[in-house]
């Protein structure tokens, strides 16, 4: 059997499969504000929120780990398992001194790991992915690379505020001292991984291409970018190394308190996108998912690594080997839900609409969905569309063409540095059940549509991830776990492919208007 386990914003969470019967053996989550109230942290972070800083507590996310393994320990035998992976929220970064890792090496079983840990921390808090607060530290990075695509050729994303080496520079400049009491920046999953280990983990190709530090194309540490950064960065980092890599058998600690085997092998994680592209069966190159939610979230794997020439999608590398794509739209739900609530429709209503009534192409009407400002591509608050309903054709079976076929032209247009054609398109998300907004979504792609339900892709990631460790093979584990819905698939209706065939003009009018509102 095998454990993957999920570190996510609002709580961690853990499944055990046993690939030889295709069963998930036993499931579990822990919810940090519910379950460890005393930390202050409702949704998993600390609600300071002033310019953008958003942190969370590490020993939080221990005591969490704790709980978690007691519940599982409740539903299944733990000393059954023979490997561990897992995945963390990306970006988060662990600041430890010189005395962390001695007291991994001699965790006492008697005692929490928060208490063991506490005296180990650098720095009491952890910034997040939610952070936004290190713009300046942004600019200053470009500046040193000599300009942001630089940086975005580089390390397969511009310097974006969330990622690590703008947050470690900030800090490095804020609290020297602190800085320089910093033997180890760990990021969040490479924590857990050590902790699990009893011994500091790499960190892996997948969580390290979000830091803004590693170069895509060595999957190394970049030392212009760590120059850029902050001082003797490089004797902080932990090395760089595939996903899943090996790191020691499990610390006797969980073996005393939870009943792991002594053999256990515990390894190295990943970030939480990366092994959710595992988990949901996209780890080879050839689909695309597109999950549906309150933004729109395109992942792919990518054989090379290409990077997004505008600077809007992200490179991560891909566990399984090669890379992948995230690439957000911030006008997801919300663009849909506007539009159906301007109509007073129903879900049901939405879906005959946006295909019984109107043509394919719609008859030339489509609109672009930035209600809301958006990332892909970089629309600013004062140019979100706000003229939308004085359209001149006002019925609403237009409209909801119109944006439906614009937020999938948006995604296709501004993932075409990609260079993919993928025959399946497979979504995932709330609105993934309405066939219109699949039916779309298949016409504007020119591929079929499966519907995929796997909840707790991340988690199952993690233990796909332990699997393959032990010689199982990726798409036997997909076919067993995560099979896409073949009574959901959907093909392209006929004519249209005027996508394609009409691409010079359709895609020089909407990439024109995308780079006239996000200018
Ligand atoms: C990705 C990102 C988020 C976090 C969420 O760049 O910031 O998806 O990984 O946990």
């Amino acid at each position: 059997m095998f454990l993957g386990l999920d570190a996510s914003t609002q709580s961690v969470s853990g499944m055990i499969i046993d690939p030889a019967t295709g069963i998930v053996v036993a499931e579990s989550s822990v919810n940090f504000g519910k379950a460890l109230p005393t930390y202050n942290a409702p949704s998993g972070f600390i609600p300071i929120n002033t310019d953008g800083v958003v942190h969370a507590n590490p020993l939080m996310w221990l005591d969490a780990l704790e709980l978690l393994l007691s519940q599982l320990q409740q539903q299944s035998d733990l000393s059954q398992i023979t490997a561990i992976s897992g995945a963390g929220q990306q970006h988060a970064t662990v600041y430890l001194n010189d005395s962390f890792e001695h007291a991994l090496a001699n965790l006492d079983s008697n005692k929490s790991l928060s208490e063991q840990i506490v005296g180990t921390l650098s720095r009491r808090t952890s910034p997040i992915w939610m952070d936004s607060s290190t713009a300046v530290e942004c600019a200053e990075i470009a500046v040193s690379l000599g300009g942001e695509d630089k940086v975005c050729a580089l390390s397969g994303s511009n310097a974006t505020q969330r990622f690590s080496g703008p947050q470690i520079r900030k800090f490095s400049k804020n609290d020297p001292a602190g800085y320089a009491s910093t033997a180890t920046v760990h990021l969040n999953s490479s924590f857990f991984a050590s902790v699990l280990a009893g011994k500091s983990s790499s960190i892996d190709f997948g969580d390290g291409a979000g830091m803004n530090l590693m170069e895509l194309a060595t999957e190394s540490w970049n030392q212009a970018l760590l120059d850029a950064t902050a001082p003797d960065l490089a004797q902080k980092l932990p090395k760089l190394e595939p996903s899943a890599t090996f790191v020691s058998t499990i610390s006797s600690y969980f073996v005393e308190k939870y009943g792991f085997s002594a053999s256990c092998r515990s390894l190295s994680w990943t970030g939480d996108n990366p092994a959710s592209l595992v988990g949901m069966g996209a780890a080879q190159p050839g689909k695309l998912i597109i999950s549906l939610g309150t933004s729109d979230t395109l992942f792919a794997a990518m054989p090379e690594a290409l990077t997004d020439p505008n600077g809007f999608g992200h490179v991560f590398g891909n566990p399984l080997g090669g890379f992948m794509t995230l690439t957000c739209f911030a006008n997801g739900s919300l663009a849909r839900e506007t539009v159906k609530n301007n109509y007073e429709l129903s879900w049901d209503d939405f879906e005959r609409e946006a295909i019984a009534a109107q043509p394919v192409g719609n008859n030339g009407k489509f609109a672009l969905p930035f209600f809301t400002p958006e990332i892909t591509p970089r629309v600013s608050p004062n140019k979100v569309v706000t003229n939308f309903w004085e359209f001149e054709v006002a019925d609403s079976s237009t409209k909801v063409r119109a944006v439906l076929e614009g937020q999938f032209l948006n995604i296709r247009y501004n993932t075409e540095w990609l260079e993919l054609s993928p025959d399946t398109v497979l979504l995932t998300g709330g609105a993934s059940k309405n066939t219109g907004i699949a039916q779309c979504a298949s016409n504007v792609f020119q591929a079929q549509t499966m519907r995929l339900d796997v909840s707790s892709s991340v988690a199952l990631g993690g233990a796909f991830l332990a699997a393959i460790d032990q010689g199982f093979d990726y798409p036997t584990l997909v076919e067993k776990f995560c099979p896409a819905d073949p009574q959901s698939c959907i093909n392209p209706e006929a004519n249209s492919d005027i996508y394609t065939a009409a691409k010079p003009e359709l895609s020089s009018v909407i990439t024109q208007l995308i780079s006239e509102y996000s200018s």
